[in-house]
């Protein structure tokens, strides 16, 4: 079903959705209508004819790619004789399947029930038969008969879980910090190719699928771009149009990370018909995270099944804002290495140094060439300063400044 709109291949992208929930498609059915039924979405003349349909191709599952009141999929349902599952419920119980991580189990739980909480407690006795289906997997599943007291009281459980976990993972992100080295997020429309490029820069062995979110957890790697310059790279879940809410809600810690990076590898599948549509989507969950000011490069990858060479793309000053590749070849990634290095700047290191009073000019070189993070005064009056610099910067002030080694030490 589409509205007005609607990018032209959403169908087909829809059917992927089904396709990677563990869908078989047997059958579509295409309406347009300007304004929905109350009742049914669809209205009484189009209910009677999908249900023929249904019947005809014994379909035990219908999947609309609107949002669907639960009133509209409980009279679907009782109308058509089987299940009926929106474009929201469709895309969690895919969270649902592919979440391994405990803390992505629980981001997926509190958005199934955050799902089923805003739309009342249904009744499922008329298809107590066809449970375990699409839609009624996952860690959310047993929850779905409950009613909202237990739904808000498990909400909350799970809020408090998820606080616990998160402080581990911020301990993890702290650590990767720590290690002076910039951070690199991959982030894309859903089977743009980031966990191919993440494979092929890192040499890992992440999995790679031809289904709409492969990926779901993260995972980071060390990458070197250039000898003596190394960064580390993430790999994250992708974007779709349309995007649920409580989804991005419950993602929205996972995916702050991105809103963190040094730089963001925006990986675009160059041979997608909706390319341009994708690209807008992607910058449109960034700006929804606030990462529209993190600086990023376009990746153009698949460029092997489009007639583009690869390579690097530059602005009128020169910078680089893009790169064509194809993971899958590996054409144009000797480019991208050194682009990264390129966009992400002079090297940066963490240091801690300690200054007498006397040496105030030195204090304000430092202020002047990196950000200091912290700045102490010992109790025989030394000045202790945490500062993040650029290598150079920090070399130019050993030999030049008269800053003394020794003074110096890893933060
Ligand atoms: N022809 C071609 N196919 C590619 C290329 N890069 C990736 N693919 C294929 O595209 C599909 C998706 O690749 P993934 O790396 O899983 O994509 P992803 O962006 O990580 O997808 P999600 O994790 O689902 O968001 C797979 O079938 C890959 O083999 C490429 O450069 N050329
Ligand atoms: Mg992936």
């Amino acid at each position: 079903m589409r509205l007005p709109g609607d990018a032209l291949d959403a169908a087909e992208e829809f059917e992927a959705l089904g396709d990677s929930a563990g869908a078989e498609v047997v059958g579509r059915f295409r309406h347009r209508r300007d304004t929905p039924d109350p009742r049914t979405f669809i209205g009484r003349g189009k209910v009677a004819e999908l249900a023929e349909q249904v019947r005809d191709l014994e379909a035990g599952l219908v999947l609309v790619d609107q949002p669907l009141s639960a009133a509209q999929e409980r009279n679907l349902e009782a109308d058509l004789g089987c299940r009926v599952l929106d474009r929201t419920g469709l895309i969690l119980d895919i969270f649902a399947q592919r979440a391994r991580t405990f803390e992505g189990r629980l981001q997926v739980e509190l958005a199934q029930l955050k799902h089923v909480a805003s739309r009342l407690v249904r009744g499922w006795s008329h298809l107590e038969r066809q449970r375990g289906g699409i839609g009624l997997r996952g860690p959310g599943e047993k929850q779905l008969e409950m009613d909202r007291r237990l739904i808000s009281g498990r909400i909350k459980q799970i809020e408090r879980r998820l606080v616990k976990v998160r402080r581990t993972r911020e301990q993890g992100r702290k650590a990767r910090r720590k290690r002076d080295l910039p951070v690199v997020s991959l982030v894309g429309y859903t089977n743009a190719g980031k966990s191919t490029l993440f494979n092929e820069l890192t040499g890992s062995d992440r999995q790679v699928e031809d289904r709409l979110f492969a990926t779901l957890d993260p995972s980071w790697r060390r990458v070197e771009l250039e000898p003596g310059a190394a960064a580390v790279l993430s790999d994250t879940v992708g974007f779709i149009s349309r995007l649920p809410h409580d989804l991005v809600a419950a993602f929205r810690s996972t995916l702050e990370e991105v809103t963190d990076a040094d730089l963001l590898l925006h990986v675009i599948d160059a041979g997608a018909e909706e390319r341009e549509h994708q690209i807008e989507q992607v910058e449109s969950v960034l700006a929804e995270l606030g990462a529209q000011d993190v600086p990023a490069l376009r990746v153009y990858n698949k460029v092997d099944t489009c007639c583009l060479g690869a390579g690097r793309i530059e602005d009128d000053s020169g910078q680089v804002t893009g790169v064509r590749v194809s993971a899958a070849t590996g054409d144009g990634v000797a480019e991208l290495l050194p682009a990264i290095g390129e966009r992400l700047g002079p090297e940066r290191v963490r240091r801690r140094v300690h200054l007498r009073p006397e040496q105030g000019r030195l204090r304000s070189q430092l202020f002047r060439s990196g950000r200091v993070i912290e700045e102490r005064c010992s109790e025989a009056g030394r000045l202790e300063l945490e500062v993040e610099l650029p290598v150079h910067e920090l070399e130019r002030l050993h030999v030049r400044e008269g800053l003394p080694r020794e003074e110096v030490a890893p933060a």
